[in-house]
C-alpha cells in the first residue's frame, strides 16, 4: 500500500539525549501515552513517530548508559532538534551533558535546534506537583486539554517542597549558561539564536508539567527544516520503486 508507506515516512528527526536515569523514556511516554509508568533502562534506542499536522516527526529516545555511548552520534545524524536532558536534583547529570553528550550532536543538521531540559521538577518545584484537584491535571490529560505552564529560565528557583525532598541542585541560570555554551560550541551567535528563556525547560514526566510545551515548541521550531527538506526532495526527485510499473512486454533479466 504505497499511500500508507508514504504517510509514515518521517519528515524530520528529534533526538532525546542525556545521562541514564534522568527520565528521557518517561518524558516520551508522558507525551505520547499521557502516562507516567515504570521504565526499564533503555537499551540502544527506540523511536516514536508523531503526526504533527500534515508532517511526521520521529522522536528518538536514546540510552544514557555509558556502554551505549557509541550509538549516540548515529542517532543524532540528521537531527533537526536535540533535547539535552538532565535531572534537576543532579548536578552531575547537567555536567555530563557537556562532557559526554554534546559532541554526539556533531552529526546533527547544521541548523539543529537545542533544548536544555531539567526533568523531575516535581521533586523540587511546587508548581510541577500534581494539583490537588484531579479534574485539572498539571498537563497530563488529553492532548491540548491541560493548562500550558510557561517555562522561563530566568525565574527564581523554587524552594524545596518539604524537608524530605531532594534539593534542587541545578538552577535555571546554570541551565541557561549551558545553553549559551552549547551555542558557542556550535559556532552560533547568541544574539541571532533562539534565546535561553525559550529553549530551557523544567519538566516533570511524573506530573506532565511542561511536557507538551517542550515537545510542541520544538515541533513548531523544526517546521522550517521540514519545508526545506521537502523542497530539496522535490528538486532532486527519486524513483519510488513501489510506484514503478513495468512496461507491458518488457522481459525481466539482464539479457
Ligand atoms: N520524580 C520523578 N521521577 C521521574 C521522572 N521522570 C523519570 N523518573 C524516574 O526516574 C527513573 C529513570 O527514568 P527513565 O525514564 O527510565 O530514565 P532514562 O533517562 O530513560 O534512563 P536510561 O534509559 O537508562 O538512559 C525512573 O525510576 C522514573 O520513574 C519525573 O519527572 N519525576
Ligand atoms: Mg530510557
Amino acid at each position: 500500500m504505497p499511500e500508507i508507506s508514504k504517510m509514515k515516512k518521517p519528515d524530520v528527526k528529534v533526538v532525546i539525549l542525556g545521562d541514564m536515569n534522568v527520565g528521557k523514556t518517561s518524558l516520551l511516554h508522558r507525551y505520547t501515552e499521557r502516562k507516567f509508568r515504570d521504565t526499564i533502562s533503555t537499551v540502544g534506542g527506540a523511536f516514536y513517530l508523531k503526526q504533527w499536522g500534515p508532517y511526521n516527526i520521529s522522536i528518538w529516545d536514546t540510552a544514557g548508559r555509558e556502554q551505549f555511548h557509541g550509538l549516540g552520534s548515529m542517532y543524532c545524524r540528521g537531527a533537526a532538534a536535540v533535547i539535552l536532558t538532565y535531572d534537576v536534583t543532579s548536578w552531575q547529570s547537567l555536567a555530563e551533558l557537556e562532557e559526554r553528550f554534546l559532541s554526539l550532536t556533531d552529526t546533527a543538521n547544521h541548523d539543529c535546534i537545542y533544548a536544555i531540559v531539567g526533568n523531575k521538577a516535581d521533586l523540587t518545584d511546587p508548581r510541577a506537583q500534581l494539583p490537588a484537584d484531579p479534574q485539572s491535571p498539571a498537563e497530563g490529560g488529553e492532548p491540548g486539554t491541560g493548562p500550558r505552564v510557561p517555562s522561563a529560565c530566568p525565574t527564581p528557583p523554587a524552594s524545596p517542597l518539604s524537608p524530605g525532598s531532594p534539593p534542587q541542585q541545578v538552577g535555571r541560570e546554570e541551565a541557561a549558561a549551558l545553553y549559551g555554551r552549547v551555542l558557542r560550541y556550535k559556532g552560533l551567535d547568541e544574539g541571532s539564536s533562539l534565546p535561553a528563556d525559550r529553549m530551557c525547560f523544567e519538566t516533570s514526566a511524573r506530573t506532565g508539567y511542561n511536557v507538551d510545551l517542550l515537545f510542541e515548541t520544538l515541533f513548531d521550531l523544526v517546521l522550517p527544516s521540514i519545508l526545506r527538506k521537502r523542497t530539496e526532495n522535490q528538486r532532486s526527485p527519486t524513483v519510488d520503486l513501489e510506484d514503478y510499473c513495468e512496461p507491458p512486454g518488457r522481459r525481466r533479466g539482464c539479457c
